[in-house]
């Protein structure tokens, strides 16, 4: 994926979502220290800027991870309208709460403001030995059905040696559509600082 001056770009919202140690922190970290991705520094959000290439254009990944911040959710719904696509991230070696996870995935994709927008489900942690292929995530979560009303892909990845990231993330930059980019990430944390619902770390 890309390189410098992603300022003007067209960006995409993504929402990173999963049960908590599914490896969303890890992924962040991994997108920005990956050779693969070029990343824009932001301060105090669980947030990365990726650059992806979407047809032979050069678009913004802004991949949000707003699940575990007690003060973001009454922002939440905010985040979902801008929303462009969703990250699931899944811990394969986690087969008893597979259920879990199915449950919160089915539940998200329920909200009128998701609806009908791309979904990638990164089955992640394939590198340790036992993990759920992808096949059996594929028909645990009967992903077929649940997401027969959008665009969806599963990815195997590890977010800690990276394998599978680059094709997840390269896969959403395909599904999303994008809207006019008047909403950058800067406009949205200058909003939240406005709003002083998130302290700086
Ligand atoms: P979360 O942000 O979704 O809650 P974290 O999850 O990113 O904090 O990850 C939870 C734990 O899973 C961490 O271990 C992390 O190192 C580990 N992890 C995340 N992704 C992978 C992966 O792909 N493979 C392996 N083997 N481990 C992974 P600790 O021990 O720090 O709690």
């Amino acid at each position: 994926m890309g390189h410098s001056g992603s300022r003007h770009k067209p960006e995409a919202r993504i929402l990173l979502l999963g049960l908590d140690n599914a490896g969303k922190s890890t992924l962040l970290y991994k997108l920005k220290y990956d050779e693969n991705f070029h990343t824009v520094p932001t301060i105090g959000f669980n947030v990365e800027m990726i650059e992806a290439k979407k047809n032979r254009d050069k678009i913004s990944l802004t991949v949000w991870d707003v699940g575990g911040q007690a003060k973001m959710r009454a922002f939440w719904r905010n985040f979902y309208q801008d929303t462009a696509g969703i990250v699931f991230v899944v811990d394969s070696s986690d087969v008893k709460r597979l259920d879990e996870a199915k449950g919160v995935l089915e539940q998200s994709l329920r909200s009128e403001h998701l609806r009908g927008l791309p979904v990638v489900v990164l089955a992640n942690k394939q590198d340790i030995v036992g993990a759920a292929t992808v096949t059996e995530i594929t028909e645990q979560f009967n992903l077929r059905k649940s997401c027969s009303d959008r665009d969806w892909f599963i990815q195997p990845c590890s977010a800690l040696t990276g394998a599978g990231l680059v094709d997840g993330f390269r896969r959403m930059a395909h599904l999303v559509k994008m809207t006019p980019d008047d909403n950058n990430i800067k406009e949205t944390v200058k909003y939240i600082r406005a709003k002083s619902v998130i302290q700086k770390k």
